[in-house]
């Protein structure tokens, strides 16, 4: 079975990641990794942190000439503003007088909530790791899980819908966020040119306002066989795998699968996907005119891309800050400003491709087994001469 976890602190000295249950003899191609944590680090309405980190997975184990070798993964990723933290958040003791106190919750973040739960004086410990900082290790991970798929044909991309009230109007074809995916420059990620500029006036607006926005980022695996998944038990559908993995990331709020959101308002025949026949078009033949079901109906994938999107709110953090109240004295004040991102929509794109890539993989893995690649590549070409005679 595929898991995970990740450990680290946002201001520590590393993140850290384990993935087990990946077969052996798979490729890693390092210079993907630290490609696929570079893109994270893009987009418009970052913060000054994004300017310190470079960040480079730094594989400790599981991987030796080249290969997985089926013993459990774990890379690290430095944080290089370590260097300005060690004082204020060191392992032993230290000095209190450099400790770097919350004194008081934002609104929206984890800060009182976290402070509450684990009988904090103060939010410190709580933000370093609610932090979004960690989506990084999650990144790296996927991107192990991204060149597994790769392997039965199937590709994992992002793009951004949606930032505040700047939205695409029309649907973004696949070869559109293949285009998107080799530009040098991410901006916004979004496939429009008109639109990307529009929601780049929406981060400058913000920014001169102090304020945050949120927006909406879509995943889009393609080449997803069908029967990944299955209705037979309520915490195997492959829908509310996908809706766990996208809502675990931080800020996000909503999580829509296909048209899944408009669909409640519309009549059936407006949302169900007609089925048709081609032979040359499909692994099995049948086919689909349109793709509102997101790839997936009862909680199988159906051979459609699936399409999974993300409601982000906006960044909690404000320069402007909303109303709060001292953790010390209990007096009313401005809650705690320190140095974040106003927009991190295509950031958490990249996140979301790593969790649609590591819940695929899992998928991928219970159905066609097996703990060397060549065991997996020959259950996976079985069941495709499967659906080809079927
Ligand atoms: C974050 C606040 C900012 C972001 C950080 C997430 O960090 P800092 O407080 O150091 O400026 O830049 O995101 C990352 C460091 C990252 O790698 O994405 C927060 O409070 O969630």
């Amino acid at each position: 079975m595929l898991r995970y976890f990740t450990a680290g602190e946002s201001h520590g000295e590393a993140l850290v990641a384990f993935l087990s249950g990946l077969p052996a003899g798979l490729k890693v191609d390092q210079a993907f990794l630290d490609h696929e944590l570079w893109r994270r680090q893009q987009g418009y309405g970052r913060g000054g942190r994004m300017k310190i980190e470079r960040d480079h997975a730094h594989i400790l184990s599981g991987v030796r000439h080249g290969m997985s070798i089926g013993s459990p993964i774990s890379i690290q990723l430095e944080n290089r503003d370590w260097k300005n933290w060690q004082e204020s958040l060191p392992v032993s003791q230290g000095d209190p007088a450099h400790h770097k106190r919350v004194a008081s919750p934002r609104p929206g973040h984890a800060d009182l909530a976290g402070a509450l739960k684990y009988n904090f004086p103060e939010a410190r410990y709580v933000l370093e790791r609610a932090s979004a900082r960690e989506s990084a290790a999650r990144v790296a991970i996927g991107a192990l899980a991204k060149l597994f798929l790769r392997e039965l044909g199937i590709e994992v991309l992002s793009h951004v819908v949606a930032v505040g009230h700047a939205a695409v109007q029309s649907p973004i074809e696949w070869t559109e966020i293949q285009n998107l995916h080799h530009r040098q420059e991410i901006l916004l990620n979004c496939a429009d040119a008109a639109t990307e500029q529009r929601m780049k006036d929406e981060v400058d607006r913000v920014l001169k306002a102090g304020d945050s926005v949120g927006g909406v980022f879509e995943v889009v695996a393609h080449g997803v066989p069908p029967g990944l998944g299955t209705y037979a038990q309520w915490d195997e559908r492959l829908d509310a795998l996908l809706a766990s993995a996208i809502m675990s990331l931080q800020a996000v709020k909503g999580v829509e699968i296909g048209s899944g959101i408009s669909a409640a308002g519309s009549p059936g025949s407006a949302v169900h996907d007609e089925i048709g026949y081609d032979k040359k078009t499909s692994a099995s033949g049948f086919t689909r005119a349109r793709n509102n079901a997101g790839g997936i109906e009862g909680g199988v994938s159906n051979g459609e891309e699936i399409r999974v999107r993300g409601y982000l709110k906006p960044i909690s953090t404000l320069r402007r800050p909303l109303r709060s109240v001292d953790f010390a004295t209990r007096q009313p004040v401005s809650a705690a400003y320190e140095r974040s991102d106003v927009c991190v929509v295509p950031a958490a794109g990249v996140a979301g491709e790593a969790m649609v890539a590591l819940t695929l993989a899992r998928c991928a893995l219970e159905k066609f087994g097996g703990d060397s690649m060549g065991e997996v590549l020959r259950n996976f070409r079985g069941y495709c001469q499967q659906l080809k005679d079927y």
